[in-house]
């Protein structure tokens, strides 16, 4: 509803996503015409009202303002003519008629909804928002800048269509024949239609027709602004309303016909409110022996997921390929059960979800317009289960957590192992060649370590069968305490406590995974929330340890790898026992939205909020930002400091805990002077809310017998003394006129 217009023409969503950083910063005037305070209140009421998130609605509700304010700030802003975009508030020109101020009106409204399904349906969020907030901005202003309200004028007929033809540019009822837009960029006097902006306007509840039409204006705007969501939801796919409000779709419901139930993880909580520990989803759930089970992933999990299982085994286990993650769903496993001999009661079963590096990359498709930021991996799908009997169940899993990974692992540490190099794995001494099995020995070890999960992985020197004929390991044995003293003593896990085998179980015809802890004996195998994989090569194999299983890990890890077939295997690397570093920290450094900081040799830039997150390993590491950020060409920010106190840029800090580091901005406005005399004219940037004096001379010669005298100053200053102080609080830009 306010509405003055600063004429510079800077691409109008830049400049939405600058202003929401400007803000603070900026004041908007609130001379005649009024501030953010309806628009603001009535967007934010509705948009609440809509369930809109609550970061949706300050990005909706900063470009609603952003409408007034981006274009009018300073003292520039009252009285300056807003030739460049009276779409925006519904002004009615000289020389334009009401109905062309209307149509210019309600066709940028339809043109700002196209921008947000056109926004939404590309993923670009932010932008739907931004231009959400347009949309709504000049459709509230038609209340306060038209003869709607008035009394008298229009039935409530008339108005139903009027506010119908307000949201279709191609609908004419007859009611607009009578309808007033308020004039503007002519003198009240001067306006044909006799309803100047000066006198009919409902800004403020001030405004000239009294307090009752300010809040009918306010009404109306309100009832609009809810009634046009209410539609553009109707418009909109499902998919994408929820995009628009900021919040994940709900899980759909299971059709009627099947019975819903509730799955427990194994904690026994219900899986809906279960947090993922560090990305592992581990669920238990009971089985009686005749049972069958798919797993289907809603909305689509990306590629590099993998789903697994872990004891008892079903006899059958199908693993489909993810496909893309544009192209959901997905059926992930099917477990059949039907070929164990008779009802045997309850089974437990675990699977885990384990995502992979490659999953990172490819944020799955519920949640990538919310977190386009890669490493947020939403898990979110439904179990289908079938018993005995034929009953149907169906689960929903996995919620709607998002669960944030690195991409990179903080800490890698590769080994290269001998190969032909097999020992008898219980005497530790070298084994005849004529033993040697190829995917027992390992050429290659690698750890890589990452904020809540270590990663082995083993290459050999060949393929590993699907289905060895012999009984097959490749272990992992780690001291999770760094304790020696309760580590085994005996070849071939001594000096670790804990070891994760993969193991080919020949009696049952299965690869499974089994964790064992060494008590002064081993123990029968424990549950464990780490998962492997054989790469589709067969000749790699991934193991996945969630750290949270070693609660007792310092700064080093020790670990070792021994492989077996037969007895006959190989330890690595080389000796095996190697101690890797391991501890990892945070780093969160706050500086301007979407600006660049450079952390040792990598740029990131940061995201809406300004913050850049960042995992690093102990050590030292050099931070570097922007230290100017251009904000409008005659605005911007100079770094300062940092919040600890130091002021260098680029700086080296130790890393040795979490650390959060915030930059400190002073802010700079350009200070234009232009004369054509006396040499004055410069442009000079000045800290906000610094003063300068500015000296005129009253009299300049020119050439012999030719003189100018100093007439005043004008532009953002208007003043006939030769001498003026300027405060800062804005760009401003002033003139020396001149007179013979
Ligand atoms: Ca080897
Ligand atoms: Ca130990
Ligand atoms: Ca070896």
């Amino acid at each position: 509803m306010s509405r003055t217009v600063k004429n510079k023409t800077v691409p109008r969503l830049v400049l939405a996503f600058v202003l929401l950083l400007l803000l603070s910063t900026i004041r908007v005037p609130k001379a005649s015409a009024f501030g953010s305070e309806e628009h603001e209140t009535i967007t934010k009421e509705v948009l609440k009202k809509f369930g809109f998130s609550d970061n949706a609605i300050e990005k909706v509700t900063g470009a609603n303002l952003g409408q007034d304010s981006i274009i009018c700030y300073g003292p520039l802003c009252p009285g300056t003519s807003n030739t460049e975009v009276p779409d925006y508030h519904g002004d009615r020109l000289s020389g334009e008629t009401s109905l062309q101020a209307f149509d210019r009106l309600r066709n940028f409204i339809s043109k700002a909804k196209g921008w947000v399904k056109n926004n939404l349906t590309k993923c670009d969020v932010e932008k739907a928002w931004i231009a959400l907030g347009q949309a709504l901005h000049a459709l509230q202003d038609f209340y306060s800048h038209s003869n709607f309200i008035d009394k008298g004028v229009f039935t409530e007929e008339e108005k139903a269509e009027i506010k119908k033809a307000l949201e279709d540019p191609s609908y004419n009822p007859k009611a607009l024949e009578k309808l007033k837009m308020t004039g503007w960029g002519m003198k009240a006097k001067d306006d044909p239609e006799k309803y100047h902006h000066d006198e009919k306007n409902k800004d403020t509840s001030s405004c000239p027709l009294g307090y009752e039409a300010y809040e009918a204006a306010v009404k109306a705007a309100t009832e609009h602004t809810a009634a046009f969501l209410r539609r553009l939801k109707e418009e909109l796919k499902e998919e994408d309303w929820y995009k628009l409000i900021g919040k994940p779709k709900p899980p759909a419901k299971p059709p009627p016909s099947v019975k819903e139930r509730t799955i427990k993880e194994s904690t026994g909580k219900p899986l809906l409110e279960f947090t993922p520990p560090d990305g592992f989803f581990e669920i238990s759930i009971h089985y009686s022996s005749n049972w069958t089970m798919g797993l289907t992933v809603l909305e689509g999990l990306p590629n590099g997921v993998i789903l697994l299982s872990s004891n008892p085994e079903p006899s059958l286990i199908y693993t489909a390929t993810i496909g893309s993650p544009d192209n959901p769903p997905v059926t992930l496993v099917l477990w059949n059960f039907t070929s164990m001999e008779g009802p045997i009661g309850l089974v437990e079963i675990e699977y885990s979800i384990v995502v992979t590096e490659e999953a990172i990359k490819y944020p799955s498709v519920a949640r990538r317009c919310e977190h386009p930021i890669p490493g947020h991996v939403v898990l979110y799908g439904e179990v289908l289960e079938t018993d005995a009997n034929g009953t149907r169940y169906k689960s929903i899993i996995g919620g709607q957590q998002s669960i944030l990974f690195e991409s990179e692992p903080i800490i890698e540490e590769e080994h290269e192992d001998a190969t032909h190099d097999p020992i008898d794995v219980y005497t530790g001494q070298a084994a005849p060649l004529e033993s040697y099995v190829p995917y027992s020995d390992v050429k290659n070890a690698t750890v890589s370590v990452y904020p809540q999960w270590l990663k082995f992985t083993l290459r050999l020197v060949d393929q590993i069968p699907e289905r060895p004929e012999s009984f097959t390991s490749l272990t992992v044995g780690v001291d999770k305490d760094g304790d020696p003293l309760n580590n085994c003593p005996d070849i071939p896990f001594d000096g670790v406590d804990t070891i994760y085998s993969v193991l080919y179980d020949l009696e049952k015809g299965f690869w499974r995974l089994e964790k064992s802890s060494y008590e002064g004996f081993w123990t029968i195998p424990i549950n464990t929330g780490a998962g492997f994989q054989i790469s589709e090569e067969r000749d790699t194999l991934v193991l996945w340890i969630p750290k949270g299983e070693l609660p007792g890990l310092r700064q080093a890890l020790r670990w070792k790898v021994v492989t077996e077939v037969n007895l006959v295997g190989d330890k690595a690397p080389n000796e095996g026992a190697y101690s890797t570093p391991v501890s990892i920290y945070n780093l969160v450094v706050k500086i301007l939205p979407r600006t660049l900081v450079k952390i040792g040799r990598v740029n990131y830039t940061a995201d809406p909020t300004g913050e850049v997150r960042k995992y690093l390993k102990a050590g030292e590491i050099n931070i570097e930002m922007e230290p100017l950020v251009s904000v409008f060409e005659d605005t911007r920010k100079i770094f300062s400091r940092w919040s600890d106190g130091s002021s260098l840029n680029p700086r080296l800090i130790t890393v040795d805990r979490n650390i959060t580091l915030t930059a400190e901005f002073t802010t700079e406005y350009l200070l234009t002077v232009s004369s054509d005399y006396g040499g004055l004219a410069q442009s000079t940037w000045l800290t906000e809310g610094s003063i300068v004096n500015i000296s005129a001379p009253t009299v300049v010669n020119i050439s012999a017998g030719s003189r100018v005298l100093f007439n005043g100053w004008t532009g953002d200053v208007v003043s006939s003394d030769p001498i003026v102080s300027l405060k800062m609080d804005w760009p401003l830009s002033i003139e020396a006129t001149w007179r013979t």
